[in-house]
């Protein structure tokens, strides 16, 4: 499978696109900066907020999916999120059109629900939009850009609403939330794979003993995750802050006070 990885010098895309490459995929990497040394696949260097860049891209390369992972990971304005996350999925999903490219794997977010009160029980992938930020608001109307695009045009769109994307956990939340490199390859190769899903979400997560999210849509479209955060579990200092951040989904995102005009 020729896979076109936006985002791919960004914390996801470096690892994803390596992970892709080792299980036999071939990669072509979308940034606004120049690929990292040492990198071995086709790279263009282009904004996917701009759609005539992305346009010229897809004329250029032979692609069977898109995994979406370019935009800004934390809290700005309304427009820069709406750009950064919404126009840049939009400019992907015309090309795909316009190429006859059937697939998206988009990295959505947690904190597209991240404001659902955790005593709610697990989430499920029925929950409904409840975002904690701008940052999220991006993130759902991304997911219904490509709701959208499913059902009008008959594409395949798996929105993985990731955690914690790291190398190891690094907070008592993150016991719950991380999702681990290897586990984020092999998240993201069952999202590339599983056979006509139509739209589908994902929660993206490891196989955390203290999850707090459903491993069973993930489990439905092939993605077994591998590791648990428990492990770390000795090594992790509790916080202050620490029980207010499993108030709800979001963790600090649903808590802090971003007081940002929209
Ligand atoms: C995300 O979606 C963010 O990009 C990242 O900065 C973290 O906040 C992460 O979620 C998380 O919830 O830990």
């Amino acid at each position: 499978m020729r896979v076109l990885v936006s985002g791919a010098a960004g914390s996801l895309g470096r690892v994803i696109t390596v992970g892709l490459v080792e299980r036999g995929h071939d990669v072509v990497g979308l940034d606004l900066v120049p690929a990292p040394e040492g990198t071995t696949f086709p790279w263009h260097e282009a904004d996917c907020a701009d759609a005539d860049a992305v346009a010229a891209v897809f004329a250029e390369e032979r692609l069977d999916a898109v995994v979406h992972l370019a935009g800004a990971p934390e809290e700005l304005s309304l427009p820069d999120e709406l750009t950064s996350h919404v126009v840049t999925t939009a400019a992907l999903l015309d090309a795909m059109l316009t190429h006859r490219v059937q697939r998206i794997v988009y990295a959505g977010s947690n904190h597209a629900v991240g404001r659902t009160p955790r005593a709610d029980g697990e989430l499920t992938e029925h929950a409904l939009p409840r975002p904690d930020t701008y940052y999220g608001v991006a993130k759902v109307t991304a997911e219904a850009l490509m709701q959208l695009f499913v059902d009008r045009h008959g594409i395949d769109a798996v929105c993985c609403r990731i955690g914690s994307f790291l190398e190891a956990p690094t907070s008592v939340r993150a016991l719950s939330t991380w999702l681990s490199h290897d586990d984020g390859v092999r998240m993201v190769e069952a999202a590339l794979t599983t056979p006509a899903p139509g739209y589908a979400v994902l929660y993206g997560i490891s196989a955390n003993t203290r999850a707090w999210w459903d491993l069973e849509p993930g489990r439905r479209l092939g993605y077994e995750p591998q590791d648990d955060a428990e492990a770390f579990a000795a090594g992790i200092e509790s916080g202050p802050d620490d029980e207010a951040e499993a108030e709800f989904v979001g963790g600090p995102f649903a808590l802090a006070q971003f007081h940002r005009p929209a």
